[in-house]
């Protein structure tokens, strides 16, 4: 294990190797509430323009040079389009490469920065959940016509629900670090909820190139109007299901707490919010969404938001080895939550899916 020091003095040379030539002395700050890379804002002393940058997770992106590959389709894809966001331009290091590995065999990129945005938590107001919504849709608009094979796969079956479900009876089954007797409501919760997975299988909604994880942090805002800059973090954008996307939103944005608070009686799905965001999503992608996806988009929230609760509750059962925590107890607290919300959209599903199918009739 190398010290501090020796860490800060390798990020420092590769934060120079992304910087123009020119540059001689870089500023490094931490940067966003990411749960799985490390990112950098990097402020070159004197002129220059600010970038960031990342250093990728490989225990959790095993090629690590496929995701960068995919943000350069991306973008390359996306920049003819003139969309009305902000892209994340790919930028190289000195030698031309879009990528530099570390002595300790770490990967790391760079993309541009984009200067006076803000990222929320949580969603204050419909009509912040309404921008958010309809910026996705135009990205995902934006995407409707690359062809899902020029994309990598980089986390296989990364929405796959029935697997999730396996991967987390994996987990309960060997118990490694013994927690499993502490959270017998919320195994029980989830299996007597898991029909949603198989229902997802069995509806085959198409592969298209999708963002999957359209969480709200990923969502920069600008600072003074909260209208959308840019829909960021493409390092899970592969072929997947829209409703993913969809739900993920609902997810965040319906909600009237994060995914990190244990407040659990007041975590509520937000009617009103839930509109916002059918209303937002659905126009830019009219044309795109096949009648399958419009009527499915509750069982999209229901999905992740379940999905969600299991990956949680799976990472607490193997002893917090997927996501990075920040107490001990973080992931029996984002299960709970996750759980409390899907108990709330249970509890209004028809109304939703009337909701939904007065909105598309519209
Ligand atoms: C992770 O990349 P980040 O930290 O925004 C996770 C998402 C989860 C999210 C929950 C690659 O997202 O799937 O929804 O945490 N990303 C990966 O906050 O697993
Ligand atoms: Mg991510």
């Amino acid at each position: 294990m190398k010290d501090n020091g020796e860490k800060e003095e390798i990020v420092r040379h590769i934060a120079l190797d992304f910087s123009p030539l020119e540059v001689r002395e870089v500023q490094i700050e931490p940067l966003g509430s990411g749960s799985i890379n490390d990112s950098f804002l990097l402020t070159p002393s004197g002129q220059g323009p600010q970038a960031v940058l990342q250093r990728i997770n490989k225990e959790v992106f095993k090629q690590p040079q496929e995701v960068i590959e995919n943000a350069r389709t991306l973008f390359d894809h996306l920049s003819p389009k003139s969309l009305p966001l902000e892209l994340l331009q790919p930028l190289p290091n000195r030698s031309g490469a879009w990528f530099s590995i570390d002595p300790a065999g770490e990967y790391w990129r760079a993309y541009s920065y984009l200067p006076n945005a803000q990222t929320f938590d949580f969603a204050a107001t419909p009509k912040l959940a309404f921008e958010a919504a309809q910026a996705v849709g135009a990205f995902l608009a934006g995407l409707a016509d690359l062809d899902p094979d020029r994309m990598h796969t980089v986390i296989p079956r990364f929405h796959d629900g029935l697997w999730r479900f396996q991967q987390f009876s994996e987990a309960l089954a060997s118990d490694p670090v013994q927690r499993a007797g502490a959270v017998q409501d919320e195994i029980a919760f989830v299996l007597q909820e898991k029909a949603v997975f198989q229902e997802v299988a069995d509806a085959r909604f198409p592969l298209r190139v999708v963002h999957n994880d359209t969480k709200i942090a990923n969502i920069l805002f600008r600072e003074k109007t909260e209208t959308v800059l840019a829909v960021i973090d493409w390092d899970t954008a592969m072929p997947g299901a829209i409703l993913s996307d969809f739900g993920d939103m609902v997810r965040t944005m319906a909600t009237t707490l994060s995914e990190d608070d244990d407040r659990y009686s007041q975590v509520a799905l937000r009617m009103e919010y839930f509109e916002a965001l059918v209303k937002g999503f659905v126009p830019p992608l009219k044309g795109t969404l096949l009648p399958l996806e419009l009527r499915n988009l509750v069982l999209g929230a229901k999905w992740i938001i379940l999905e969600q609760m299991i990956r949680f509750l799976a990472d607490y059962l193997n002893g917090d080895t997927y996501y990075k925590i920040r107490f001990p107890d973080h992931n029996l607290v984002r299960t709970r939550n996750q759980m409390a919300l899907y108990s709330s959209l249970r509890a209004q599903e028809h109304l939703l899916q009337a909701l939904v199918a007065s909105a598309i009739r519209d």
